[in-house]
């Protein structure tokens, strides 16, 4: 079985970061190690924040991975608690990363044109470095136009993907793109490799809640992990995404704080067990 090794926080209520990464990628049938970045009451989206960072706690965590001689198929990082970590884990990168280890680098950083409140002015770039280091990154628009330094309202997808395939080695993901049809609003993800665009869409719901994001890059990092290709990777995650937003809407109970992802995951365990 494959091992990948997620580095985010941990967010007590918000159904993001570990609370999401975790339950998807066991749903892919792959083995799921969580590092916290820090721990949280909730995440920054709702008002107020107990937090802990765990900065300190990072290097001793792998020193102590090291000598247990564990080795990781893929390295996944989300939500970093301050541009300093970055450092530390670029370290922990370098260290644990083999040949066929796969980098996926999701640089969460904010939404809707946004920055997230806990973070600072010299984070984006510290994040482009650290996508410096990856195979797979997977911005959204506000965090694709944080690194590029482009205007949240003035963009153009493609333009934008070439920009980002130059900040790392492999393929740049963008989130949130959103595509209009017969008065139909569609929203996914469109990708570049440098050889090839992909898109994947379906349809956009109304709802706007935080932990989407890292939803979609733990359904895609799972997806390929267990041996589906790229492309239906990439439609598997927009779906399970897209259903976790449609069962979100239709809840009359639902949390404004996250998506209800639970009850789509057996879709997602179906859609890429296809042979
Ligand atoms: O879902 C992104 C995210 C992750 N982690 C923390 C957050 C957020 C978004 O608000 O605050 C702590």
């Amino acid at each position: 079985m494959k091992r990948v090794i997620t580095i985010q926080d941990f967010s007590c209520l918000g159904r993001c970061s570990l609370t999401a990464a975790l339950p998807v990628i066991s749903a892919a049938g792959v083995e799921c190690c969580g590092l916290p970045t820090a721990v949280l009451s909730n995440h920054t989206g709702l008002p107020g924040s107990h937090i802990k960072d765990l900065t300190e706690e990072i290097k001793p965590i792998g020193e102590q991975l090291k000598r247990l001689g564990v080795r990781f198929d893929a390295i996944y990082t989300g939500y970093i608690a301050n541009a300093g970590q970055m450092e530390i884990i670029k370290e922990f990168i370098a260290e644990f990363r083999g040949q066929d280890t796969i980098v996926f680098v999701d640089p969460v950083m904010g939404d809707n044109g946004r920055m997230y409140s806990a973070l600072t002015e010299d984070y984006p770039e510290k994040m482009r470095e650290l996508c410096a280091v990856a195979d797979v990154i997977t911005p959204n628009i506000t965090e694709a136009c944080l690194m590029l330094g482009l205007d949240y309202d003035k963009y153009d997808t493609k333009e934008m993907l070439f920009e980002l395939k130059k900040l790392c080695a492999g393929t740049a993901v963008i989130t949130g793109v959103e595509s209009k049809t017969e008065g139909t609003v569609l929203t996914g993800a469109a990708a570049y490799d440098g050889e090839r665009f992909y898109e994947e869409y379906a349809l956009k719901q109304p709802v706007l809640c935080s932990g989407t994001g890292d939803l979609f890059t733990a359904a895609l990092a799972g997806a390929i992990m267990r041996g589906t290709g790229f492309e239906r990777a990439l439609k598997a995650a927009v779906s399970f995404c897209a259903e976790s937003a449609r069962l979100t809407a239709a809840d009359p109970d639902r949390r404004e704080y996250g998506v209800n992802f639970e009850q789509a995951l057996s879709g997602y365990m179906e859609e890429i067990s296809k042979p």
